[in-house]
C-alpha cells in the first residue's frame, strides 16, 4: 500500500495550494482528483484575491505570473438609484485587492506542482476515505484504469468542494450544518472585451443585481441576477448584453463594449457552514466546509485562509507540537463566520428579493445612501472587502 504524510482529496485551489505549502515545509503529500486537469481549469469562478490570499500564493512560490499580470485595485464601485459611487479601499484600509482569475491561480499551482515532481492523481474514480475518525490509519482509496489503489496517510485534507466525498463521509451525528439558500442565481458571461470600468461595479437595480468585473485589461466578466429556474440556453449573448445595459447607470452603459461570450454559466447562491471542520485525522478545507454567495468575493479567499491555518497546524504537528492540529477548526471557523456575515449582508443589500416589497427596497436604498454618507460605514465595508486579518 502507498503511503504519505498528508493525503489531499481535490485539486482545486484549496488542494493545490495546501500541497504546495506542505511541500515547501518538507511534508510529503499526494493529491487525488476525480476530474482531469483540463476540466478543473475549465471552471470559471473567482476573480478577486485578498492580500491574505496573495501572501499565501507568494509563500507557495507561485506568484510570478500573478505579480506580472494581476491587476491591483485600490477601490470598488457601487451603482444604485442612478448613482455611481466609489469606496476607496486603499485610502480607508491601507490595503488593496488583486484582480487575477481563479483559473490562472489554479494553472500556476498545477504548473508548480508538476515542476516539483509532486504526486497528483487525476481522473480518479470512486474516491473514498477510510479510518479517519479514530486516527488509527487513515486511508484514501480510488479506482484508476480499472485498478484499485489505496493510500495510507497521517492525515486526510478534504479539499473536494461542496459536492465532495469527504464531508459526506462524516457520520451525521458528528457534524452540524448551517445553510441559507437564496431565491436567485447569477448568470455569468466571460468575454474578450475591455472592462467597462477600471474598477469593479456592484449594481443594485429594480430589475436585479449586476456585477461588472474583469480578468485583465482585455477580458471582462459580467453577471446578472437571474431566477433559480433560469437556464443558460434561455440567454443569447444579445439578451445578456441588453439586460446588463438596462441595469447599469447610463454613463456606464454608454461605455459597454460587447462581444461574443467565451463562457456562460449560472451559479446558484447559498450560505453554508459545516461545524466542526476536523474529524479525527480528517480536515475539511475550502468549499468542502463552507460556501458563500460570491457577492463579497470571499469564496476563494476563505479557501486560502483555511489552507493557511491547516498548513500552520500541520507544520506544528511535524515539528513536535502535536496539539496544534486541534486548533485548526476553531481558528478557521472564526474567520469563516465573519466572511459569511459579510457575504450575506452584501447579498441582502444588493439583490432583488421576491418578498422585499417597496419597503424592503427603500431600506436597501437608504442603507446604500447612508453607506456613502459615512466614512465609518465605508471603512467597515472596505475592511471586510480587502479581507480581515488571519
Ligand atoms: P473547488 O470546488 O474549487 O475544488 C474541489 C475539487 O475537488 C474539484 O476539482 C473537484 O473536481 C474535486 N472533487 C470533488 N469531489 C471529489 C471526489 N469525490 N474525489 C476527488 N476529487 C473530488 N468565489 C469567489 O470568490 N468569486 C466568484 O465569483 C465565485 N464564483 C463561483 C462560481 C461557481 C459556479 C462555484 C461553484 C463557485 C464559485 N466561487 C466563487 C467559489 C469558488 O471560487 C470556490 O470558493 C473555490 O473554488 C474553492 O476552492 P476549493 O475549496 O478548492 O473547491
Ligand atoms: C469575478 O470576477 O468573477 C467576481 C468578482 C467579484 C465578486 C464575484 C465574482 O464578488
Amino acid at each position: 500500500m502507498q503511503r504519505t504524510q498528508v493525503a489531499i482529496v481535490g485539486a482545486g485551489p484549496s488542494g493545490l495550494l495546501l500541497g504546495q505549502l506542505l511541500a515547501k515545509s518538507g511534508i510529503a503529500n499526494v493529491v487525488i482528483e476525480q476530474r482531469s486537469a483540463d476540466y478543473v481549469l475549465g471552471r470559471i469562478r473567482a476573480g478577486v484575491l485578498e492580500q491574505t490570499c496573495t501572501d499565501l500564493l507568494r509563500a507557495a512560490g507561485v506568484h510570478a505570473r500573478m505579480d506580472a499580470e494581476g491587476l491591483p485595485h485600490d477601490g470598488v464601485c457601487l451603482a444604485f438609484g442612478g448613482r455611481l459611487e466609489r469606496i476607496d479601499l486603499h485610502g480607508l484600509t491601507g490595503k488593496r485587492v488583486t484582480v487575477y482569475g481563479q483559473t490562472e491561480v489554479t494553472r500556476d499551482l498545477m504548473d508548480a506542482r508538476r515542476s516539483a515532481g509532486l504526486s497528483t492523481v487525476y481522473e480518479a474514480d470512486e474516491v473514498a476515505v477510510h479510518d479517519f475518525l479514530d486516527g488509527s490509519a487513515p486511508r484514501v482509496s480510488w479506482l484508476k484504469d480499472g485498478q484499485r489503489h489505496e493510500l495510507q496517510a497521517d492525515f486526510i485534507a478534504g479539499c473536494d468542494g461542496f459536492h465532495g466525498v469527504c464531508r459526506a463521509s462524516v457520520p451525521a451525528e458528528k457534524i452540524s450544518l448551517h445553510e441559507k439558500v437564496y431565491p436567485f442565481g447569477w448568470l455569468g458571461l466571460l468575454s474578450d472585451t475591455p472592462p467597462v470600468h477600471e474598477e469593479l461595479i456592484y449594481v443594485h437595480h429594480e430589475r436585479g443585481f449586476a456585477l461588472c468585473s474583469q480578468r485583465s485589461t482585455t477580458r471582462s466578466r459580467y453577471y446578472v441576477q437571474c431566477s433559480l429556474d433560469d437556464k443558460v440556453e434561455n440567454w443569447s449573448d444579445e439578451a445578456f448584453w441588453h439586460e446588463l445595459r438596462l441595469r447599469l447607470p447610463a454613463e456606464v452603459a454608454d461605455k459597454l463594449v460587447t462581444g461574443p461570450s467565451l463562457e456562460k454559466s449560472i451559479a446558484p447562491l447559498r450560505s453554508f457552514v459545516a461545524e466542526p471542520l476536523q474529524f479525527g485525522r480528517l480536515f475539511l478545507v475550502g468549499d468542502a466546509g463552507h460556501i458563500v454567495p460570491p457577492t463579497g468575493a470571499k469564496g476563494l479567499n476563505l479557501a486560502a485562509s483555511d489552507v493557511g491555518y491547516l498548513w500552520q497546524a500541520l507544520e506544528g504537528f511535524y515539528a513536535g507540537r502535536a496539539g496544534e492540529v486541534d486548533h485548526y477548526s476553531q481558528r478557521a471557523l472564526a474567520r469563516i463566520w465573519k466572511a459569511e456575515r459579510f457575504s450575506w449582508s452584501m447579498t441582502t443589500l444588493l439583490h432583488k428579493f421576491p418578498d422585499n416589497g417597496t419597503f424592503g427596497t427603500k431600506m436597501q436604498l437608504a442603507e446604500l445612501d447612508y453607506l456613502f454618507s459615512s466614512q465609518a460605514a465605508m471603512t467597515a465595508v472596505a475592511e471586510n472587502y480587502v479581507g480581515l486579518p488571519m
